[in-house]
């Protein structure tokens, strides 16, 4: 990676990273080829986002056409929410819905016959105090794939590979996931990251979750999986029907998002708004916070007075504190 890249062109290459539309590709691309130091160094690079820039336009063309023909906006876009985005994918009847279906409020069709999710759908999962947007995906398989599903691993913040342990195919329903995958630039992986050689690899944090282990020769198939297709992924072992596992599957995700909670106060308040806790990634600072709130809150920040765990109460700080998980914050701007 060259150095001095502005911080603009970071949030523009992190914006990419989670962009669900080409015409939103398009704009960060721009944005990161506009910022990007122009020097010896960096001309690889510049090539690079410009290929890509051009190929980004004819797809943004392309599906705002398609967007014309069914009435649609040209690109389904999901907004984020929640501390942190989690992209359930694999085989077809691996109970992903099912899944969203019982940890969830919201309804997805669940059936025992293949493609019944077409359509990308969020909900939001409690844990804690805060929530988890989950988002269901049509199947992957050896002939369907449908790229916005691949956009959507790009920005999650964790995928769920789903495994089906209820049926014999499991295992080569999962290898044609990791197959269709391997075509792509999308990969999954134990940890998220780029390749810092090739803009357009990305690869996702990643858990496999074997499903249905209530169902009749369920362990059996676990063991074929680890013989003949280990995965590096975490492993879990879940049921979405009797949610055996479930719970813990659920603390994991919640740690792997690596956020921290916080609750703040005004002066004015005696109480902070307990109820709603504001996530920043682990290592944020006072301003992280600020800015979330409020841009002017930003601007504005002085100082804080903070209670927590590592500081006594009421300590005030400056605003590139670094907040812990559960810290209670009081903002004076
Ligand atoms: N026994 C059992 N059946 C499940 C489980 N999860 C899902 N199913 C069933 O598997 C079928 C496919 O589930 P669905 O959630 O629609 O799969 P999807 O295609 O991955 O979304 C449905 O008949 C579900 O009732 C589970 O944990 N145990
Ligand atoms: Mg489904």
């Amino acid at each position: 990676m060259p150095a001095n890249l502005t911080l603009q062109y970071l949030k523009a290459e992190a914006a990419y990273r989670q962009a669900t539309a080409p015409d939103e590709e398009l704009q960060c691309l721009q944005t990161m080829l506009r910022e990007l130091p122009k020097h010896k160094g960096t001309d690889k690079l510049q090539a690079e986002l410009k290929q890509k820039i051009s190929r980004a336009k004819k797809q943004a063309e392309q599906s705002a056409q398609q967007g014309k023909g069914k009435g649609g906006g040209g690109g389904l876009r999901i907004p984020r929410q929640g501390a942190g985005r989690v992209v359930l994918i694999g085989g077809p009847n691996t109970g992903k819905s099912q899944l969203v279906a019982s940890v969830t409020r919201a309804t997805p069709e669940v059936a025992p016959y293949p493609y019944t999710t077409r359509e990308p759908g969020p909900a939001m999962m409690p844990h804690e105090d805060i929530a988890i947007q989950l988002v269901d995906t049509p199947p992957i398989t050896a002939d369907f794939f449908e790229p916005v599903v691949q956009a959507l691993i790009r920005g999650a913040d964790l995928t769920l590979l789903f495994i089906d342990l209820a049926s014999d195919e499991g295992i080569d329903d999962t290898q044609a996931v990791l197959d269709k995958l391997a075509t792509t630039k999308t990969r999954l992986a134990t940890a998220s990251y780029l390749d810092e050689n090739d803009i357009g690899l990305t690869f996702t944090k990643t858990f496999a979750v074997a499903n249905k282990i209530d169902a009749d020769g369920a362990a059996d198939r676990l063991q074929l999986l680890h013989e003949f297709l280990p995965l590096d992924f975490r492993e879990f072992v879940i049921s979405s029907t009797t949610l055996t596992g479930v719970d813990n599957l659920k603390a994991a995700i919640f740690e792997s998002l690596d956020v921290v909670r916080i609750y703040t106060k005004l002066p004015s308040q005696k109480e902070p708004d307990y109820d709603k806790p504001f996530t920043i990634r682990r290592g944020g600072t006072l301003l992280d916070i600020a800015e979330l709130i409020h841009k002017d809150m930003a601007r504005n920040l002085k100082t804080a007075r903070v209670w927590g765990s590592e500081v006594h109460d009421g300590t005030t700080v400056k605003t590139d504190y670094i907040l812990h998980d559960k810290d209670v914050v009081e903002l004076h701007v």
